[in-house]
């Protein structure tokens, strides 16, 4: 059952029995006030636009029986797996926030946001870096579930939604990022970003929108097309 979705730089063709949605660090550190992203200076209330089209697409992938997989970013609370050259460019991580110490696994503010809870029986996979290859065993579960495409989602899209899709093109899975369902503090660098992305034939991958994957998904997963 072969879906097509419309897409940048053309449709985006997958299978829902391969295919994986990735849902990357939608953790209260970073879209809510207090947190990593918010110690940094920036604008957490950009990143929400993200959250009901997510919504609407866990649902539908859900309701297909698909892999999800949600990703958090962030640390042991000794920190031991966190690099001092980050920590150096990111002084806030550890400190102490009306949500917990930052970015340290454990903590409230390090677990995703309510809105996108993971549902049981869905993998939330800690990763210490950007990437959520880097250090982790995603690759290792991927392959044995069989998946071959990734539906790529959250935020923020210039950092760990790009360095996940550049990992997982360079491991030859196939990505599908969508646009609505990913956000940044720095508009710009989010439609930069999704240009790369599919720019030069789709160099990293495939960019679309959840309007037009949900126009295929319910449709022909119920039917069993
Ligand atoms: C950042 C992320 N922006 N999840 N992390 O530091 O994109």
């Amino acid at each position: 059952m072969t879906m097509l979705v419309p897409a940048e730089p053309g449709p985006f063709a997958f299978e829902p029995d391969t295919t994986a949605l990735l849902v990357i660090d939608m953790q209260r550190d970073f879209l809510e006030p207090g947190g990593f992203g918010a110690a940094l200076g920036n604008d957490v209330s950009l990143l929400w636009s993200a959250v009901e089209p997510l919504q609407r697409v866990l649902a539908a992938t859900r309701d297909a029986g698909m892999t999800v997989i949600h990703t958090r970013e962030g640390h042991r609370p000794d920190m031991t797996d966190c690099p001092p050259a980050k920590l150096a460019r990111g002084g806030f991580i550890g400190s102490e926030s009306p949500n917990g110490r930052i970015l340290i696994r454990g903590e409230y503010g390090h677990d995703i946001v309510d809105a996108l809870a993971p549902a049981p029986g869905e993998i939330v996979l800690d990763k210490p870096g950007k990437g959520s290859f880097y250090a982790t065993d995603l690759e290792l579960m991927l392959r044995n579930r069989g998946v071959k495409s990734l539906i790529v989602t959250g935020v923020t899209t210039e950092v760990c939604v790009h360095t996940t899709v550049r990992e997982a093109n360079d491991r030859g899975f196939e990505c599908l990022v969508l646009e609505d369902c990913c956000g940044s503090y720095f508009p710009e660098f989010h439609a930069v970003a999704l240009r790369m992305i599919a720019a030069q034939g789709g160099i990293f991958g495939w960019v679309g929108t959840s309007v037009d994957l949900l126009e295929q998904l319910p449709v022909n997963v119920a039917a069993g097309a």
